[in-house]
């Protein structure tokens, strides 16, 4: 049976790590169609035309043929279309929108920096590199504070919340930081990487695969 779910992105990528990762946790099937970022493919019009900012990941849903980007919204329409992580009340789903925003305000960027510096992906002046170090191990710290006697970002259960934040607080050995520095932190992701259906990043193949 085709699957539903089509998802575009490189292995490396953390962001399409996230979609992959809900998708697996949520028990969808999907297409994987790997996006040659090395050779300029995320930046030629057969890929623009579906994927306005020229990145990844994208996400086509072939019930209704939309096209998403940003992984915080497709992972906010994935928890909608399946009815999985997405919080059990107004105020958890407004808790968890909170945290997808303060990501990628605090966390992802400077982390995400850090690790791609740090594996010779991105050059950069050791200012650069111990600035986004700084800023990433301060917004590590509101975590594991936010995380102190409480086994998920918001409410009970595993949310969208917990897979977006996974999907950068993965990196921090590659990125050069300690995660043993973050006792709740460290615990957290043990948490998450308990759930059935759990796939580490890196997960994906190096080329497209369809649906097993
Ligand atoms: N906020 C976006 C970030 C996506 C992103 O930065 N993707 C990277 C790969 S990890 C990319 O496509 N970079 C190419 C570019 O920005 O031109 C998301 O969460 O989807």
């Amino acid at each position: 049976m085709t699957a539903r779910f089509e998802l575009h992105g490189i292995t490396f990528s953390g962001p399409t790590n996230k979609v992959a990762l809900m998708l697996s946790l949520a028990g969808e099937p999907f297409d994987y169609v790997h996006v040659n970022m090395m050779s300029g493919e995320h930046k030629q019009p057969p890929h623009l035309a579906k994927q306005r900012y020229g990145q990844v990941p994208l996400l086509v849903d072939r019930n209704n043929g939309r096209h998403l980007c940003q992984s915080a919204a497709i992972l906010e329409y994935l928890a909608d279309m399946t009815g999985k992580f997405g919080g059990a009340s107004l105020d958890e789903r407004l808790q968890i929108r909170e945290w997808l925003y303060w990501d990628f305000d605090r966390l992802a960027g400077p982390l995400y920096r850090a690790r791609v510096i740090r594996l010779g992906i991105r050059q950069a002046p050791p200012e650069v590199l111990e600035d986004a170090t700084n800023n990433a191990k301060a917004a590590l710290t509101v975590l594991d504070g936010h995380l102190a006697g409480r086994s998920w970002i918001v409410g009970d259960g595993a949310t969208i919340a917990d897979i977006d934040l996974y999907g950068v607080v993965a990196y921090a050995d590659q990125a050069g930081i300690d995660l043993s520095a973050y006792p709740n932190v460290s615990a957290w992701t043990k948490r998450l990487e308990a759930l059935p259906g759990f796939r580490a990043p890196g997960f994906l193949p190096q080329e497209s695969k369809a649906a097993a």
